[in-house]
This record gives structure tokens, sequence and C-alpha cells, in this order.
């Protein structure tokens, strides 16, 4: 720690003990890029460039400590000097690069490519202000901007830069880089591309901004609100900024490492990440164009070079841009998506495979999958869901680029670094193999009968939750009870997530315990989720929540023997202390509509058990675990889809053929919620329950409160929940983003 004091010495001319806790995060910054730098940067022929519109990295400092194997060193040399490593953290804004999953994945992802040792990249742009900061005002949320660029942060300005054309005009670039450290490997980089003149002042009352001004709005946030055409156009305009500087980046980097471009793919491949990042497709067709190769040739060129993989089965989510955007915005790639669509459709006439549909829509995962080699699910179910139902006709023509990718979670951040306790004590049982050999844990089942581990594991659950208490007492001003079990939903808002079934169940717990019948024990039922700007439905539901958490806690009848909270601004930081608290870890999507769920795979590495749909990886996970270790409710998947195809589902004829489901409902606009929360959006989630319900809450509502009930009795047994949590962390292993990025590699990407 020679060189960090002398550092501190010269950067602030004092010792480390008379510094500033923002002095010495300054500090450790700085130190801990040159470390970074000092190791090197996995290189070889052929690179994995992962594109996406997200990279939900967290706070970098404590995970690259980590990976650099001088945490401990670093805590007790700030001990030592009278300071505290996770004080000096709090100090460190959290990027937010990311929206949720999708987002957190690509990071996980660039963690494992990282630590095995893969030449690699992550690609992005540099969103200014983030996705939003959600701020909580009258029960309702509202959206102000996230700045976390400060004038010492992790990002690196270097001198690539690259002219992007649009309609009229063209955009210069700027690329940043974040190192990305491997555990105790070299490290991969993190391209992060900018404007130069992006105008963070244009912004006011609250997130609004100029949309049309893209020559300074262009990388102010991520998702700018779409609900209006200049909305939907901005965020045509980043996407081909983002991929027009990409390509021509992996283009560079192959022609230096003697690439002829004909042979571009032992240079280069791309992983698309969801569709955002699809007008790659046509971009290096052009590009390949301006160099003299021939269309057919590029085509077919970028078809050896580009995968997709696919997060979603939401039509809405899929995305279709009108062919006039993209002739407004980026007319150079229309007559090469036109051609493209020529190809396919001289071949393949029928309209649900092609790019341009009739009404002059451009598919763009129709345009990945015919033009790249490679199109994956991220659970076994979603991919066989993807065969079988969502694209079957593109099944039938490519099988052979069919495959699925189980997601998984890199176990540095979400056991090593969140749940220090946990892992010295897997360590001290096991030894530290599972930290690069997630396998390794299946040796803890071993212990399933030790009374003396069983009873340790409960102990730090209970430690665990103590310090929870803290965040959240510091976050929402709420006090909760440590003793009591943590019921656990974090993840975006959204309707086919179904934070409304948990809010149904919650006001039957209300309604009984008004009725006399006390639970055993108090519940704290817990949330974190930011809904989109302009998804009102979502917002609506948030209402419900936040108007529920003030009701309870105002009814001293209720208030001692449950609590609802919901945390304010969910981020990576705040799933970091919720995590290691939970007992019970909710995972109700409607079955067939979570392509996986990553947080489902923190929570029972970290001794959680699931209550939760067959849906997404919660198969896996239930298969991984057996019955007796997961709680499963609802209908499957296969009786869902079935309902959609018959259009049969009706949740008034539920509610009004159920007296208790109708006394649920009708609560959410009765007189004491009326009270306290705004009618307007009581009442329009209400008619939203009774005449659509278009993820089915009712449907599954009576079997998620009868296992819910079977769960909190479960819970008081407290030796067998105890083998219930160490079988979840035994079996955890295989959702290592090792082994998911060991996968890719071995059957896409083909590196080394
Ligand atoms: O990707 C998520 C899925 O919902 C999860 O089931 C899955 O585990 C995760 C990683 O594979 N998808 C996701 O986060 N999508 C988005 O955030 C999203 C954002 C904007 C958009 C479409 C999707 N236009």
């Amino acid at each position: 720690m020679e060189a960090l004091k002398t550092m501190i010495q010269d950067m602030f001319g004092k010792d480390c003990s008379a510094c500033t806790n923002q002095e010495v995060y300054e500090a450790l910054l700085t130190y801990t890029k040159k470390q970074l730098a000092a190791k090197g940067y996995h290189e070889g022929k052929k690179k994995i460039y992962y594109i996406s519109a997200e990279f939900l990295i967290g706070k970098l400092l404590s995970n690259n400590l980590i990976n650099l194997g001088i945490y401990d060193e670093v805590a007790e040399f700030l001990k030592e000097s009278g300071k505290s490593l996770a004080e000096i953290e709090s100090v460190e804004p959290e990027p937010s690069l990311g929206n949720g999953g999708l987002g957190r994945l690509a990071a996980c992802f660039l963690d494992s490519i990282a630590t095995l040792g893969l030449p690699g990249e992550g690609i992005g742009l540099n969103y200014h202000l983030g996705l939003f900061k959600q701020v909580f005002e009258n029960n309702l949320q509202h959206e102000v901007p996230n700045p976390w660029i400060t004038p010492e942060s992790w990002l690196t300005a270097t001198d690539v830069t690259y002219m992007v054309p649009f309609r009229g005009f063209s955009l210069k670039s700027t690329m940043y880089n974040i190192d990305v450290a491997g555990y105790e490997n070299k490290a991969i980089h993190l391209r992060l591309f900018d404007i130069d003149l992006a105008d963070e002042s244009m912004v006011h009352d609250g997130i609004a901004f100029n949309k049309k001004d893209i020559l300074h709005n262009l990388t102010l946030f991520l998702y700018p609100d779409d609900s209006d055409e200049d909305g939907r156009k901005l965020r045509v305009y980043q996407q081909y900024f983002m991929v027009s500087n990409a390509a021509q980046l992996i283009l560079d980097e192959a022609v230096s490492k003697g690439s002829n471009l004909h042979d571009l793919a032992d240079y280069a491949v791309v992983q698309i990440n969801d569709t955002h990042p699809s007008m790659i497709i046509p971009e290096f067709i052009r590009l390949l164009g301006e160099k003299g190769i021939g269309f057919d040739e590029a085509a077919d060129i970028v078809s050896h070079v580009c995968a997709y993989t696919n997060h979603t089965i939401l039509a809405e989510a899929l995305e279709k841009w009108p062919i006039h955007y993209l002739e407004d915005i980026v007319p150079q790639l229309v007559p090469i998506i036109r051609k493209l669509d020529e190809k396919v459709k001289a071949k393949y006439p029928a309209e649900n495979l092609a790019i341009i549909d009739s009404n002059n829509l451009v598919h763009m995962a129709h345009m990945d999958i015919h033009y790249g080699f490679s199109i994956n699910g991220v659970a076994a179910l979603h991919t066989e869901i993807l065969k079988n139902s969502e694209l079957h006709q593109f099944y039938e023509i490519y099988p052979e680029k069919f495959n699925n990718k189980t997601n998984g979670i890199t176990f540095r951040r979400w056991l090593m670094y969140c749940n220090q306790p946990l892992a010295k004590y897997i360590s001290s049982l096991i030894g530290d193999g599972y930290k690069k050999n997630a396998d390794e844990l299946k040796k803890l089942l071993a212990f399933k009968d030790d009374q003396k581990v069983l009873d340790q594991l409960l102990a730090i659950k209970a430690d665990a939750k103590k310090i929870c208490k803290d965040f959240v007492l510091e976050n929402t001003g709420v006090e909760i009870d440590e003793n009591s079990v943590f019921d656990i939903q974090i993840k975006r808002l959204h309707e086919y997530k179904r934070q409304q079934l948990n809010a149904l169940y919650i006001i039957y717990k209300y309604l009984e315990i008004k009725g006399g019948k006390k639970p055993e024990r108090p519940i704290t039922f817990i949330f974190g989720a930011k809904a989109a700007p302009a998804y009102y439905i979502a917002k609506d539901i948030i209402h419900l929540l936040l108007t529920l958490e003030t009701l309870i806690q105002n009814d001293p009848d209720v208030a001692p023997y449950m609590k609802l909270v919901m945390v304010e601004n969910y981020n990576v930081s705040a799933a970091e202390k919720l995590i290691p608290a939970c007992d019970i870890s909710e995972q109700i999507s409607l079955a067939s509509k979570e392509a996986s769920g990553t947080g489902n795979m923190k929570f029972m590495l970290n001794g959680a058990v699931t209550l939760g749909t067959m849906d997404g990886a919660n198969v896996e996970i239930s298969e991984l675990v057996g019955e007796d270790n997961i709680y499963i409710f609802g209908e499957s998947s296969d009786e869902i889809i079935k309902h959609y195809e018959k259009a049969d589902y009706n949740s008034r004829a539920i509610y009004e053929g159920d007296a208790d489901i109708k006394k649920y409902v009708d609560f959410i606009v009765s007189e004491p919620m009326l009270k306290i929360g705004k009618e307007e959006h009581l009442r329009n989630f209400y008619n939203e329950l009774l005449n659509k319900d278009w993820f089915m809450t009712l449907l599954d509502l009576k079997d998620y409160i009868k296992v819910k009930d079977q769960v909190f009795a479960d819970y008081e047994d407290r030796n067998a929940w105890a083998k219930k949590m160490l079988v979840n962390i035994g079996e955890a292993g295989f959702f290592s983003s090792d082994r998911t990025i060991e996968q890719y590699n071995k059957d896409i990407w083909h590196l080394n």
C-alpha cells in the first residue's frame, strides 16, 4: 500500500487520515485505474464485441478492488487511517446506464469475459443523465436527471473519434473507456461513445428537453420518452450513432490486425443485445461497400459476424421502425435494408418472415435472424417458446441458428462483494475454489444435516437483515423489524412481472389482520421498481403500492404485524443491500412472459427461497433445487399461451364469480384508500384489472395466496427453512455468468 500512500500524499499534500472521504475516493479511483492499466488487456486475433444500449455496471470501486485481489488490503489500510471503505464507497455515484435485467446482464457478461481471459469489448453510449432518478412525491413517481459523470470518474477519454452521417448533417464522436477487471485476470474495455456537444442545461421540469435538438441531446438520456414521434426518432438517432461508431471501430481494429475485411469473421464476432443495435447489420454492409466489397458478399460477411440475443416475447418490445423514420434519419441505410428484404422475399414470400412488412414497418428482429448466424433465448423455457410459438416461422427455416443460453450472474459482485460474511463462511466450509469454479458450491450440500452450519446460515441472514434495516431507514425513513420475514420483489415495474399480484395479497393480509387473524410473525414486504416515464399503468401500480404503504403504516391495528416499504430509486447499489437480507424471493411473472429473470438467481445464491411461477429461469431453478426447496404456483406457460390464442381470458368473470377476489379488488377504490391516494390513479388501475388484466393477475390470485400462506407457515420451522437456504446456495453454481459465457464462446463466438 506504499504506492497508494504516496499517491494520496502527492495528490493532496497530506496523509490519508487527514483527507476527506471524497479525497480518499479520488485517490483510490486514480490508483485503481493505474493498477488496471498496468495489468493490461486481453488481446487476440478474434474478438467478441458485445453491443448494447445498456450497461448497468453499478459502482465500480469495490468490484475492481475485489477483482484486482486487493480489497482486503485496501480496507485494512484505510482502517488504520481511521477510514472505512464502506463510507468512502458512498461517495461514488452509481452510473445509471441501464434499466433492468438486460443491462445488468451485459455488465455481468463483461466481468465474466474478462475473468475467463477472452478478448472482448462492450460497446455502448455514454448517457450523461442516465435513465432517470426516481423520486416519490405524494405517493407518485417523478423523474429527475441522474448525472453520474464527475470530474474524476471511471471514464477515460481516448483520441478515437468518428464521423457519423445523418440526413443533412454529421456528428463527430469521441470514444471513452471504462476498464472492466477480470477476477485475478487482465481487464477488458467498455467503450462508450459520446457526442462532444451534449448540453445538460437544456433539461427542465424533471427530464423534459427539446427532443429535436439532436446536436446537443443525443447522449443525454437512456430511453428518452418514446410516447411521441420526436422521442421515437431520437431513439433511432441514438441507435444509429451507437452502431455506426461500433462498426467503424470494429473494422478499424480488424484491419489493424491484418484483416482484408473479406475475412472479417476471423477477427470479429458481434453479439447484438436485443434489437437496439440491429442497424449494425446494414451499417456494416454500407461501410464494406465503401471499401469496395459488393453487396452480396458484404451481406454474406455480416452473416458470419453477427449473432442476436432475444430477451422478450412481448410483441410491444420487439422493435419495428416505420421505414419513413429511417428515410428521415439514416437514408443511406434504406436502400440496403430494402435489398436485404428483397432477397428474403425472393426466397421466403410469407409476410411473417418479411423484414419490411406490408405496413412499411421494419422488423429489426427479423433482420437479425435472416442476416445473423445465431439467435439465442436466455433461458430454456424462453428458447422453447421462441422456437415453438413466437418465432416458429423462423425456426422452421433456420433450425440450426436457434440455441439457448441460460442467463447467469457474476458471483464476484453478487456474493463475494455484496455478502462478504456469507462468502467468507462458504470459504471456511469448502475452500475458495468456488470463486473461479462455481460448480464447487455443490460441496455445501454435504452439510445439509450439520446443525452448526444451518444455525450459522440463519445467523448470517439475521445480520444481513440488520444491515438492510439501516439501508431501508436511510432510503425511506421507515423503520422495519429485523425479526420479521423479509419478502422482496425488486425489478422493473411491468404488468407482466405482476407487482399488482403481490399488492392484492397484501390487501388480503391487511383485511385478514383487520378481521383479527394475526400472522405468526410480522411480515415486511419490500418493493423496488422504476416505471418507464410514459407507462401510465405501471405508474398507477406504484401509486397503489405507495398508498398501501401509507395506509398500513397509519393503521395501529395492522402496523405491528405487517409493513410495506417501497425503496426509492431502486438501483444496483440498493439491490446489493436488499438481496443478502431476503427470505422470500418474489418471481411471480405470468408464465411465458419473463424471458429468464436474473434477480431470481441473485436471491437464490444469497440463501433466499423462491416463490414463483413456472416461468423463465425459475423452471431451471426448480429442477435444480427440487420441489421441497422452492414454492411454485399458477397456471403453466402452455395454458397461458392457449388463453392468448383463444382470447378467452375474462378477468371480470373471475371477479364476479369469486366473492373474495371481488373484495380484494374493490378495496383498491375503497374509502380508506381514496382518503390517502389519488382517485384518478386508483380507479384507472381498478378499471384496468376488471376490464383487461392483460397479464392475468386474477387468474393466479387464489393459488398465489394459498402457496404464499404456506411459505409463511413453513418459515416457522427454522431448521427446515435453513436446509432450504443451504440447498439453494449449493445449487446456484449453474447460474454463474462464467458458465453462460463459456457456453456463448463454445457455441457462438469460438474465440481462442
Ligand atoms: O432481460 C430482460 C428480461 O425481461 C429478463 O427476463 C431477462 O432476464 C433479462 C436478461 O436477459 N429484459 C430487459 O431488461 N429489457 C429491457 O429492459 C428493455 C428495455 C427497453 C426496451 C425493451 C426492453 N425497448
